[in-house]
């Protein structure tokens, strides 16, 4: 049998921990013949509802699961890491401006990339979900590549849920099944700013935007249900996406070590694509393959999509600008 991979996940106590665990120890995420073992990382005065989580853990008898470690230090958490699932980060409070929110966060991601590239695997898979990810990977992948060791490229935002959003959308729209769309992609940040663009998305052999023909429907109706669908949850629900992150988080990683059938969007630090500065962790359309990722390259972006992935960007730059000094 395989040896088990090891998987760091911040946050562990939270409510997208609670939803993400079970199922990485089920082997949702990284195959039904890996075993696994759990490095959970949380703050001190979380540490006793870990315990609680890993008492359920237990109680699963997941043939899978091959040990569970809590703590409080990510020193401890990262030792040998395969996988690092940052999930744990500083939440928005009353009266907090967004700069105090970037800074909060910067302390924390300077903290966890530095203790990464110091203890995980070389070839170690990090994916940030903790808001605001985009940046908050930025800032870690920054820290990590101080140490050197690891690969800055690995270093990823959680763009998956935005995608799998605007999935469901296209198949309420069309009536066609969700895994019949191909070839979609959500540039840009994790925020109501993404674009998501089915241009060039295929729906059992239609092209789509032909299909739904109706660019009053993208801009006023599919991209705001797109990019508010976080507040609408929260709305609705009296607390922000949990289960639905979880596994978008589950999606990314499983296609990424696993490999990916079609294109899937991965918050990754730029390379120069499209425009996009060298290093800004941004939405791209990514394709997975022996356990690394290679970003889409070619596609014709028109001057509807070059202003809306210009305007996303900006939150980014904008936001990097303001934490250049952490770095
Ligand atoms: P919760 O508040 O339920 O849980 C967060 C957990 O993180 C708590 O147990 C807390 O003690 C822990 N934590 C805080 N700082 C930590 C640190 N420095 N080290 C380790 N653990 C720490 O939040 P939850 O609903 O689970 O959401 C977690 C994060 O995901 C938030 O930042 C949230 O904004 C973000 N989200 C990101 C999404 C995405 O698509 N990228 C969507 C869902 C979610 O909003």
């Amino acid at each position: 049998s395989k040896a088990p991979m090891r998987v760091a996940v911040t946050g562990a106590a939270g409510q997208i921990g609670y939803s993400l665990l079970f199922r990485i120890a089920s082997g949702e995420m990284l195959g039904k013949d890996q075993p696994v073992i759990l490095q959970l990382l949380d703050l001190p005065q979380a540490q006793q509802a870990v315990k609680g989580v890993m008492m359920e853990l237990d109680d699963c008898a997941f043939p899978l699961l091959a040990g569970m470690v809590a703590t409080d230090d990510p020193n401890v958490a990262f030792k040998d890491a395969d996988v690092c699932l940052l999930v744990g980060a500083r939440p928005r409070t009353k009266g907090m401006e967004r700069a105090d929110l970037l800074t909060a966060n910067g302390a924390i991601f300077t903290v966890q990339g530095k203790a990464i590239a110091e203890n995980a695997k070389e070839d170690v898979k990090v994916l940030v979900v903790g808001n605001p990810c985009n940046t908050n990977a930025y800032i870690a992948a920054a820290a990590a590549k101080k140490v050197g060791r690891t690969n800055p490229n690995n270093y990823h935002g959680m763009l998956r849920l935005d995608h799998n959003r605007a999935l469901s959308q296209l198949a309420e729209k069309t009536g066609r099944s969700v895994s019949s769309f191909k070839k979609l992609v959500v540039w840009g940040n994790h925020s109501p700013t993404m674009y998501a663009d089915y241009r060039n998305c295929e729906s059992n052999g239609d092209n789509v935007k032909a299909l739904i023909n109706d660019h009053a429907w993208n801009n006023d109706v599919f991209l705001p249900t797109v990019g508010k669908r976080g507040a609408a949850i929260i709305e609705a629900r009296g607390l922000s996406s949990a289960a639905s992150a979880a596994n978008a988080a589950i999606d990314h990683v499983r296609d990424w070590v696993l490999g990916s059938s079609d294109w899937v969007t991965m918050g990754v630090p730029s390379d120069g694509s499209y425009g996009i500065p060298a290093g800004i962790v941004y939405g791209f359309p990514c394709e997975c393959k022996g356990g690394s990722f290679k970003i889409i390259q070619g596609l014709e972006i028109d001057e509807y999509s070059r202003e809306k992935m210009n305007f996303t960007l900006k939150e980014l730059t904008d936001e990097a600008e303001a934490v250049k000094d952490m770095l």
